[in-house]
């Protein structure tokens, strides 16, 4: 029973349970119309306190339910009847109330939530727009500015920012539900509320300001068809009359969840979810982790003790000497600063933080490691004789996990004395914002390290994608295969900002060029000398990245890469860089064409599904979806494509559709 309502004394508690999430599925809005039918007819029923069991709140409508026939009643339709209510609805809300949650809670006459909670209407990131009356209702609740915020971005609002917004009554001082009842009872008797839609929208204080960010965000949308909706819906709140204006959001609902950009972002939502479900784990539980050891305080070394610490472990950050050790503490301590200046933790938590943090260069301070992770140079030997000394400071069933990111994880095991315990954390820089850690999987890993390792990423909020050995993983190695295709382009007669061009119109944050600029083309360069030994002599190789370093030219770092940046940081296109492109071309004999973008973007993509395929059939990856939530939370590709899989696959189903 997805919901129950019982008494106590003149107040009806309805009670939602519909694990894991308490989506609003079509059992539980058939339960609370029953719920509502019975509380209305019931004489001695005084007011309703509506609650779920579990974890949240309604975190939303039931995503899983979108590709299937709408069953009554739809959710907008049972939210009327909600609000219309004759006797008042408490929504006591803890976890999420997210999405449909939240517009449920908005056709409550009151919210309370516990201190912890956190509010909001997500659906811009599904390519939707609230659907049930959010965006209608919202404006008329708490100012147009913070409302447009909310929904345009999809960023859930703590409980304590809600009440200041006027979102929710009032914040529970202990137990939520003890505090929704009393609160329900002290209503009792009392005129109700007037609902949110017999309310006038709250007009946005500077109406020029207001206008600017609307021009942002549609700015911002690029191809996105969703956040232009949810502009739309925010202006009908506050010109139509309500009943147009939640006529025309429904509509609107139903034109995106019908629309390709959706059915893509749902695809990345569930994927993103799954990419840790696989059969070896089944029954296999994750041992506790507590303390966390770091070996090497560099850029990477500090971002991984950062993140740790702000997930709540104990750190102990090993450098080479005390001296090396106390600049990668500060390091760290940088990190939580920004983090405290951010406003994303506490003065309290910063202290508390700051307080978990141990730093030096005696391996034996590692002696109460549950995991150790290392992080030092790039040298196959240098990790190995790492972890030597680890293993022998280190209780047994300390888990050793290297964050190389494209050495043989296989080699950095063997070479320890139980290459059981050893697994691979790839992080991406920064460690402590990127979502996506790559858990390599080497041939020896007991279950136990594996589930243990990825149980930890998710402590840490990360992204997981299951990754076998080889060189890049999955992501980079996807990465360098584009990346390669794209300095053929150059040969072949495109140029460094024509792709970079290409590629952020088609919605990735960065051109390829730009991105090695960023990061220093020496990167690379570093990379194709390593492989120059192994190297197909057969393959193309193209030499205008060498040929820009051996200039001294390593990007951004340097004043001058593909792109010169005369202020430190503005690309512009350099002159000498297309003069010796020209002059590579031809070098090589080479006839140069001209390239429009969505050639640029077609063999970029057919690069990336090339890659992406042999990955799949080394079984490096367990899945195409894997791939794409790789690529999405490593390199930006676009959630609202679904990824360079889910392309590839959409474009060969569409093809057979219209064969
Ligand atoms: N529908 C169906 N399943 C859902 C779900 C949802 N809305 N949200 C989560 N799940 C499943 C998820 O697939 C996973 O399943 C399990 O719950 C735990 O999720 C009308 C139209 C609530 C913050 O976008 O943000 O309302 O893998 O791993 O990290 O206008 O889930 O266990 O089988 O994420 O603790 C709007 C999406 C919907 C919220 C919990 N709502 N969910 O995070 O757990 S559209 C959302 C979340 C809508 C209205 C519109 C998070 C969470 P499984 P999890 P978590």
């Amino acid at each position: 029973m997805s919901v129950t309502v019982t008494c106590d004394n003149g107040i009806a508690l309805v009670t939602i349970d519909n694990p894991p999430v308490n989506a609003a599925s079509h059992s539980v809005r058939l339960g609370l119309e029953q719920a509502l039918r019975q509380t209305e007819a019931d004489d001695t029923v005084n007011a309703v306190v509506l609650h779920c069991m579990g974890r949240t709140f309604i975190a939303g409508a039931d995503v899983k339910e979108f590709g299937q026939p709408p069953q009554d009643p739809a959710l907008p339709d049972l939210l009327l009847q909600i609000e219309g209510a004759s006797k008042p609805w408490v929504a006591a809300i803890h976890g999420s109330a997210l999405g449909g949650g939240l517009e449920t809670a908005l056709c409550c006459h009151y919210r309370l939530a516990a201190a912890e909670a956190k509010l909001g209407l997500p659906e811009v990131q599904l390519g939707l727009l609230p659907g049930a009356g959010g965006t209608v209702r919202l404006p008329r609740l708490i100012a147009a500015e913070r409302a447009l915020n909310m929904i345009s971005t999809g960023k859930p609002v703590s409980a304590q920012l809600a009440l200041q917004d006027g979102l929710i009554d009032k914040i529970a001082a202990g137990d939520l539900l003890h505090d929704a009842v009393q609160f329900a009872r002290s209503i009792v008797g009392k005129a109700l509320p007037p609902t949110l839609l017999s309310r006038p929208a709250i007009k946005p204080k500077d109406t020029a300001a207001f206008e600017a960010e609307l021009s942002k965000i549609a700015q911002k949308a690029g191809a996105q068809d969703a956040p232009k909706a949810i502009i739309q819906a925010i202006q009908n709140a506050l010109d139509l009359p309500p009943d147009a204006a939640l006529t025309a959001e429904r509509r609107a609902f139903q034109i995106l969840r019908s629309h390709p950009q959706s059915a893509a972002m749902r695809h990345v939502f569930f994927a993103e979810r799954n990419t840790t479900k696989i059969d070896r784990l089944k029954d296999v539980a994750p041992r506790k982790i507590s303390t966390v050891g770091v070996i090497g305080g560099g850029t990477m070394g500090a971002g991984i003790a950062a993140a740790c610490l702000l997930s709540g472990f104990a750190v102990t950050l090993i450098e080479r000497d005390q001296n090396a050790a106390n600049q990668g503490a500060a390091r760290v301590k940088a990190t939580l600063d920004g983090s405290l200046k951010r406003g994303m933790i506490s003065p309290a938590k910063h202290t508390h933080l700051l307080a978990a943090l141990s730093a030096g260069a005696d391996y034996t301070m590692l002696a109460d490691a549950d995991l150790v992770i290392e992080a030092v140079f790039e040298d196959l030997g240098v990790k190995q004789q790492v972890f030597k000394h680890v293993e022998a400071v280190v209780r047994p069933d300390t888990i050793l996990a290297t964050n190389t990111s494209y050495l043989d994880v296989n080699s950095i095991a063997d070479a320890t004395g139980d290459p059981s315990r050893v697994i691979g954390l790839h992080f991406f820089s920064p460690a402590h914002i990127m979502k996506l850690l790559e858990v390599v999987v080497p041939t020896a890993v007991s279950d136990a390290v594996l589930a243990t390792a990825i149980s930890l990423a998710k402590s840490l909020r990360k992204i997981v994608v299951l990754s076998g050995v080889c060189d890049g993983f999955i992501a980079n190695r996807i990465m360098s295969a584009y990346r390669r295709e794209c300095e053929y382009m150059l040969e072949d007669g495109a140029l460094p900002w024509d792709i970079d061009t290409a590629m952020t119109e088609f919605g990735l944050p960065m051109g390829i060029f730009q991105m090695q600029d960023l990061a220093g083309l020496d990167i690379s360069w570093a990379m194709r000398k390593r492989q120059a030994a192994t190297r197909d002599p057969s393959l193309r190789y193209v030499d205008i990245g060498d040929k820009l370093c051996e200039q001294g030219h390593l990007g951004r770092k340097t004043g001058r890469g593909y792109y010169r940046y005369e202020d430190g940081k503005t690309a512009r296109p350099d002159p000498e860089v297309e003069a010796l492109i020209l002059a590579e071309s031809k070098r090589k004999g080479i006839t140069r064409q001209g390239f429009a973008a969505a050639e640029i973007m077609a063999r970029i993509l057919s690069a990336m599904q090339t890659e992406g395929q042999r990955i799949l059939d080394e079984g490096i990856a367990h899945n195409a979806a894997d791939i794409d939530v790789a690529m999405i939370n490593a390199y930006g590709f676009p959630r609202w494509r679904g990824g360079p899989m889910y392309m590839a696959d959409t474009q060969a189903r569409l093809g057979k559709d219209t064969a």
